[in-house]
């Protein structure tokens, strides 16, 4: 006898799996907090310091394990600083996991009942019932009603992670490249730079810059972090100079493909300072492993300072004047007399000269 057809349901519990196992994959971090950077002011003749570096080029927040970066054994989502990634890890957790458990408990009963109950050696004289109309209708019905019930925090979610940028919004450029990361701020005036992943002590020659755990875990530090505000919407684009990158940081809940010859745009704010990670997320070749992802969150006034380190502005401020005319700058510059462009640092590893060579998104305002 056939008591009820279990694929409406099936259906229901592997759509609910499907979304909780992409959730479930990633666990744990924890960053510093660390020592709000501010005043390294040992401010030489005109360009104000780099807020998030020591007097001796030091970084100042420091990877902690638990925020912004896996952990071993965990099995919940890092914890999420976007309210984006908290909305998503709710859904997650509040609604999909107990449904797909619920249903799958259900289901698995079920199934051992009907063995069991419905067994030919119970019933030698099969029963010849073949439909049952109010059975029928509520194995189609409820598992209509469970998928709407999903579908429309799932669609809301959906719609808040491509919302554009607002017109305030912090611009991030992330420019994949095989295999490394370049990055510009096209809304900060001319600042752009590579970012490498750091090697293992034993991997270097003497004297070269090596990661410790300050940096981060292994397989995640960078040379050069991107910085960015807290609390003000980023917009971030994304590209390629040659095959498609991903730029993934699940702390953010962001991944968001790197096309040549594309420009992919979403936008997110990050609530909480600190030190999050995260990876190339697209298959893009040999060292595809080794093109990590480190964001160093600050506060707005920090990113400001840190935008006229590098020789950039904040929309609204004039151009930086020409050398020599700068010599009242202040660290934290925020009245528009800005310094000229300075060293930029490039690591350029793995042999890609070319990895700068980006055109410079002209300062915008
Ligand atoms: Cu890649």
């Amino acid at each position: 006898m056939q008591l009820f057809r279990l694929k409406p349901v099936l259906l229901a519990v592997a759509l609910s799996i499907m979304g909780v196992g992409a959730a479930a994959a990633q666990p744990a971090t924890q960053t510093t907090p660390a020592a709000s950077a501010a005043a390294t002011t040992t401010a030489t003749a005109a360009t104000p310091a780099d807020p998030t570096l020591t007097a001796d080029g030091q970084e100042i927040i420091h990877a902690t394990p638990g925020i912004g970066q896996p952990t071993a054994r965990a099995v919940d989502l890092q914890p999420q600083v976007t309210p984006t990634g908290i909305e998503a890890h709710g859904f997650n957790n509040n609604i999909l996991l107990p449904l797909a458990i619920g249903i799958s408990v259900l289901v698995f009963v079920l199934l051992a009942v009907a063995i069991f109950r419905f067994r030919a050696g119970r019933n030698p004289v099969p029963s010849k019932t073949s439909h049952n109309t109010v059975l029928e209708v509520a194995w189609t019905v409820i598992p209509v009603l469970i998928l709407v019930f999903i579908a429309i925090p799932s669609i809301r979610l959906l719609a808040h992670q491509y919302r554009p940028a607002p017109d305030n919004a912090v611009t991030l450029k992330a420019i994949g490249n095989q295999w490394y990361w370049s990055y510009e701020y096209p809304d900060n005036g001319d600042i752009q730079f590579t970012s490498n992943i750091l090697k293992e002590k034993d991997e270097v020659q003497p004297g070269q810059r090596y990661r410790t755990d300050a940096d981060g875990p292994r397989l995640l530090a960078v040379d050069n972090r991107v910085v960015l505000p807290v609390g003000v919407p980023i917009r971030l684009l994304t590209t390629s100079t040659d095959v498609i990158h991903s730029w993934a940081v699940p702390a953010f809940w962001i991944k968001l493909d790197a096309i040549p010859g594309r420009l992919n745009e979403t936008s997110f704010t990050i609530e909480k300072p600190g030190l999050y990670f995260g990876q190339c997320s697209e298959l893009c070749g040999a060292r595809h492993g080794f093109m990590p992802i480190a964001v160093e969150a600050v506060p707005p006034a920090e990113f400001a300072q840190w935008v006229h380190a590098k020789g950039g502005k904040m929309p609204g401020e004039n151009a930086p004047p020409p050398p020599g005319e700068n010599d009242t700058d202040t660290p934290l510059g925020h009245d528009g007399v800005l310094p000229p462009a300075k060293d930029m640092t490039q690591g350029i590893a793995n042999g890609n000269a070319d990895a700068t060579d980006q055109p410079a998104v002209g300062a915008i305002d």
